[in-house]
């Protein structure tokens, strides 16, 4: 059978799983949010790339159920985690256009929170900016309606495809993610230039940068110069496992 189908069939048997990768903030190295990232381990099939489903995920329309599953994942973690008197941290959703621009979106997070009594300021949705794709008003709307319940809103990948400095202004953002091949760049000069300047507007817009993919020392300390809030990547740490995670939070301090 196709591999959509066993990714239909893996959707609901709820065998995708979240992974959670640490975002530091630079002034104090302690972890300011985290990241969900879908797994998925087939007994079948074993593990496949997110890549390669997500992909799937998108083209069969089958996304939305994907990410509304890790969406509920991430709040029933949460509400252990409070229950049990632990500190909660927030935690950023991918979310994909087709699903960020669905009708049903902002109901199925509203009934969701609600479902979970969780509080949306640690809940943060991630978008892919294909800037190419974006209808600013279409997407202002949306943004605008997320942070209104009080959902923080980040754009993901910035730098790559269409999107470009002129961009930034158009949108209310929270936060901006700066695509991990800036970073591996880093250490060239033009390309400090470039983010220097991509952090400074951010700024100036009340945003909140974070660097990804950072592997390196060398490249947080340019970064931590250049006045970048957030680091994510391997230098720090991998995704990890939820109970992985928790323990990383637990042991923080
Ligand atoms: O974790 P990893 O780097 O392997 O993820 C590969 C790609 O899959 C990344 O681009 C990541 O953003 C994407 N991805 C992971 N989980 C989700 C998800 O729940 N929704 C969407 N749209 N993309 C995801
Ligand atoms: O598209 P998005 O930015 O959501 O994708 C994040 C992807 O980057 C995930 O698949 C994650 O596993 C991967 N990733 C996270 N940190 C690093 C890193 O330091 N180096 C590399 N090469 N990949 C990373
Ligand atoms: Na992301
Ligand atoms: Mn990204």
């Amino acid at each position: 059978i196709q591999l959509s189908n066993h990714l239909k069939n893996a959707i609901r048997s709820k065998e995708i799983t979240a992974y959670f990768q640490p975002k530091y903030a630079v002034y104090n190295e302690k972890i300011a949010s985290m990241e969900a990232l879908a797994r998925w381990f087939s007994p079948s099939l074993g593990f496949i790339s997110p890549v390669e489903f997500i992909a799937i995920a998108e083209n069969t329309g089958l996304i939305r159920d994907l990410e509304l599953q890790i969406i509920e994942k991430v709040l029933a973690w949460q509400q252990q985690r409070q229950y049990d008197g632990k500190r909660i941290v927030p935690i950023a959703v991918n979310i994909s256009p087709d699903h960020f621009y669905h009708p049903q979106f902002i109901p199925n997070l509203k009934h969701l929170l609600n479902h979970y009594y969780a509080d949306p300021k640690y809940l943060i949705v991630e978008v892919t900016e294909n800037m190419g794709l974006f209808d600013f008003e279409r997407a202002n709307k949306i943004i605008n309606k997320l942070q209104t319940i009080g959902i923080v809103t980040s754009i993901d990948d910035f730098g790559i495809g269409y999107s470009s400095l002129s961009y930034l202004q158009k949108f209310s953002f929270n936060e901006l993610k700066i695509d991990r091949s800036f970073v591996m760049k880093i250490e060239e000069l033009a390309t400090q230039t470039i983010v220097k300047a991509i952090i400074d507007i951010a700024h100036t817009l009340d945003m909140v940068v974070i660097a990804e993919g950072v592997e390196t020392k060398e490249q947080r300390d340019i970064l931590k110069a250049i006045h970048c809030d957030e680091i994510q990547g391997y230098y720090y740490s991998k995704p990890l496992s939820m109970e992985e995670a928790s323990k990383l939070i637990d042991d923080e301090r």
